[in-house]
């Protein structure tokens, strides 16, 4: 029984949970360092010489073999005395090498998070552990004591709220398997029960997880459900804290899976959810699924691993729950089952001409069925399209690429169109409606579920995109912790000298950003007449040069000059590939598509394309800049950007610790790069340029008095000006540390040589002892 919240608790959570702290040994570190190692990131080996900038070092090798070596000073890092803090800042050495060490060992007993300032670090453990029970989350909701978990965030989250604080938003980001979404559930859950009393809400935004995960998630190498969308999910409460409903807004669903997908990875889930047992044969002949999930295009690779039937139901219920009708239900089915037959469509070309026709027409007329259009229409839509030519209507022939390409694009935005549609039908299902009298004041936890910073063998605009939202949120990072250590500072008393490394990360984003940048010469070049990809890569090259954060690529057989550019972003120089830029960017679906999709008689079919009017010839031609995916977003990121900076933001970095999905094994060069591109490291490096140790007044006192030179002096002292005593004393340079009115902080280093010449102290004063006591005898 835990005594303190009379809470019932199973030993084995405890020892999850690491309630029972390891003792804490200060280690005798006997001239040992951290030296860089390329296969296990760092090792810690003796010093034996030191000389002007390196060090003869001496370990011993996998074989047991004792080896020594000369190493520069720069690739060494200083060891901790302490490793197994639950904050990562409080080790006496944080840098690259002790953060890793402590990680790991935290990691093999089994604890996933650990603190970093600011920052929670969440280890995906790779296996179901006990740490997510309701017992648990009660412990959460009253206690603080309790050592890191990503409940205690969400706590803290929900205690702002029920202060009758801002806003709150939690940003989760790590790369793909780390555990974004798990943790984005975990927090929701943990929030929707702490805030109790409106269950239908809650039991609504769980469901639409269920619907969101069947449509935007798909198996990839590294996560069998990944998640192909980042999302924001809001928590809305009244001014008495009460739950009153929610919102999601999702961003840049990688619609290009629908029609192609890299090897080993899958189609979005409910593809194979409809094609699955779940659904019996009348109603799959309905639906025309006729054939089995590998006989689709857009399907070949499948996985049989995944049970698809048993998600099919809870899709299906999910549909139910929020509120689709059974004739809802099926248009869905019937447009996603469109969607399969448009890659299905055998299309063919007249030799020496662009001419291209469809060659059998069964797939065709499957689709018009659906779809509730005619067979031809389509048919022309899609291989001759209709183009205007001084205001006359012209039918143009057009060659194989350009057609396979046009169905592609139909595939897309049908698919596109309707995942917006069933997100728009989940929000309805729970959010808030506007004009009640209690949401004027309402406030929210907001959770951000967003792709983190990516560098992969070939980065296109995709991971252009994703990394400048992460270096966009990593600016947001390091202002809000500048905000907070300048509050922590004055709140202390403590002079305040420390520059905004917010400010460091603004050339980037002003090369992305600004109206000759990257951005902008992209959406140039998908308007102007012929506008390409090279030319593009040209005009980058010459209007960027100067900029400090803009490369153009060395020639290699990696990245080639007319192809890459680079950019040197927080995390890493990355060079992007240029190749099929335009075509992202632009996202055009022929206007004879987009026509044909909005006369149909299908009755989703007419919500999702309502007819545009003749004479909006800006959304008809959709080729003007602003309707490209880069403009859309840029905006649609400042207004997530504008809506965190008026809220308190709490920080998850999840961590994949290997990629064989193996519990209690860390890849120590895996998980290094990690915390390179996640910001740990470079919160850690702004911590270390300012007071990273902080300790009040009397435990400061109590552990380091004895180092006074002279006590009688000090008796009759404040607490205050002991403190400053005892470092004058230890010669602590005044730059090193700084007296604040309730804790003492130091700069890096400061304790370890504390905690040196303390240990000096007690050895010379046994020595001394035992002098003595010989004496006497
Ligand atoms: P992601 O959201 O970060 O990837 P997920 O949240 O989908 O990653 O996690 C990937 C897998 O890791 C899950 O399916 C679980 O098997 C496992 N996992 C993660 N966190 C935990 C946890 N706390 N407890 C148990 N298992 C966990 V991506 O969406 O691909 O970027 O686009
Ligand atoms: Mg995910």
């Amino acid at each position: 029984m835990d005594s303190a919240s009379g809470i019932d608790l199973d030993p084995n959570v405890l020892r999850h949970l690491q309630t029972k702290k390891v003792e804490e040994r200060i280690e005798d570190l006997n001239n040992q360092i951290w030296m860089e190692d390329d296969a296990v990131g760092y090792r810690l080996v003796t010093v034996i010489d030191e000389g002007l900038s390196d060090l003869l070092v001496g370990f011993r090798d996998e074989q047991g073999f004792f080896e020594k070596k000369r190493i520069e000073k720069a690739k060494c890092e200083v060891p901790s005395l302490n490793n197994y803090s639950d904050d990562l800042c409080t080790l006496t050495q944080p840098n690259a090498a002790t953060v890793l060490h402590a990680l790991n060992i935290r990691y093999t007993s089994n604890v996933i998070h650990t603190y970093c300032g600011l920052f929670c670090v969440v280890i995906n453990p790779w296996r179901t552990i006990p740490i997510y029970s309701d017992e648990v989350k009660q412990l959460y909701q009253h206690r603080n004591d309790l050592p890191p978990h990503v409940y205690s965030v969400a706590q803290n989250a929900f205690h702002g709220i029920l202060k009758g604080g801002r806003n709150q938003s939690i940003l989760i980001t790590g790369e793909s398997g780390a555990g974004k979404t798990e943790n984005t559930k975990k927090i929701i859950d943990f929030i929707l029960s702490s805030s109790g009393s409106n269950n239908t809400i809650g039991e609504c935004v769980v469901t639409s997880g269920v619907l969101l995960e069947a449509m935007g998630n798909a198996r990839t190498t590294h996560n069998s459900n990944s998640s192909r969308f980042g999302k924001f999910i809001r928590i809305e409460f009244d001014e008495n804290s009460k739950l009153i409903g929610a919102k999601i807004e999702c961003y840049l669903l990688e619609k290009s899976r629908v029609v192609s997908q890299s090897d080993g990875d899958r189609n979005f889930h409910i593809f194979y959810q409809m094609l699955s047992n779940y659904f019996d044969n009348p109603h799959k002949s309905f639906l025309k699924l006729s054939k089995k999930v590998e006989q689709y295009k857009y399907l070949r690779n499948d996985d049989a691993s995944i049970d698809d039937a048993e998600t099919a139901k809870l899709t299906d219920e999910a549909f139910s729950k929020i509120g689709f009708s059974e004739e809802e239900k099926i248009w869905i089915f019937q447009i996603l089952s469109a969607v399969l037959w448009i890659g299905d469509i055998k299309f063919g070309e007249r030799s020496g001409l662009d001419v291209s026709f469809v060659e059998s027409v069964q797939e065709v007329d499957n689709i018009a069925e659906l779809l509730e259009m005619k067979s031809s229409k389509l048919v022309d839509a899609l291989t001759q399209p209709t183009i205007k030519v001084h205001d006359k209507l012209i039918r143009k022939n057009q060659n194989l690429a350009k057609t396979l390409s046009s169905a592609s694009a139909m595939a897309k935005v049908l698919y596109e169109r309707l995942f917006g549609w069933v997100v728009k039908r989940c929000n309805d299902a729970f959010s808030v409606d506007d004009t009640k009298s209690s949401c004027r004041n309402s406030r929210f936890i907001a959770v951000l579920d967003i792709a983190g910073f990516e560098i992969i063998e070939k980065n296109s605009f995709e991971q252009f995109c994703i990394n400048y939202t992460n270096e966009k949120l990593q600016q947001f990072f390091n202002h809000f912790m500048f905000v907070k250590e300048q509050s922590d500072y004055l709140e202390e008393g403590i002079k305040w000298t420390q520059v905004n490394f917010a400010n460091h990360l603004q050339p980037t984003i002003d090369l992305i950003e600004k109206p000759m940048g990257v951005l902008s010469f992209l959406e140039e070049e998908c308007v102007v007449p012929n506008g390409s990809e090279k030319s593009l890569l040209e005009k980058l090259c010459s209007n960027l040069a100067g900029d400090s954060s803009f490369k153009k690529s060395k020639q290699s057989q990696k990245y080639s000059t007319v192809r890459h550019f680079a950019v040197q972003h927080y995390a890493g120089e990355v060079h992007y590939n240029i190749d099929g830029w335009l075509e992202k960017n632009r996202d055009n679906v022929e206007t004879s598509v987009l026509d044909i999709l909005s006369q149909s008689t299908h009755p989703l079919l007419k919500v999702l394309f309502p007819p545009v009017p003749a004479n909006n010839l800006k959304a008809r031609r959709g080729t003007i800049t602003n309707s490209t995916v880069s403009f859309l977003y840029k905006n649609q990121l400042q207004c997530l950007l504008d809506t965190l900076n008026t809220s308190s933001a709490h920080f998850i970095r999840c961590v994949v610790p290997n990629y064989e999905k193996l519990p209690g094994k860390i890849d120590a060069l895996l998980v290094l790069s990690q915390l390179k591109c996640n910001g740990v490291l470079e919160g850690i490096r702004i911590c270390r340029e300012g007071y990273p140790s902080r300790l009040p007044h009397s435990e400061f006192i109590e552990r380091y008095s004895l180092l006074l030179k002279n006590k009688e002096k000090v008796s009759g002292a404040s607490e205050k000006e002991k403190c400053a005593h005892i470092c004058q004393d230890a010669d602590v340079r005044k730059e090193r540390y700084a007296v604040g009115k309730t804790k003492l902080f130091c700069k890096v280093g400061v304790i370890s040589e504390l905690e040196r010449k303390r240990n000096e102290y007690i050895s010379s004063f046994i020595v001394l002892i035992q002098a003595n006591i010989r004496y006497l005898n």
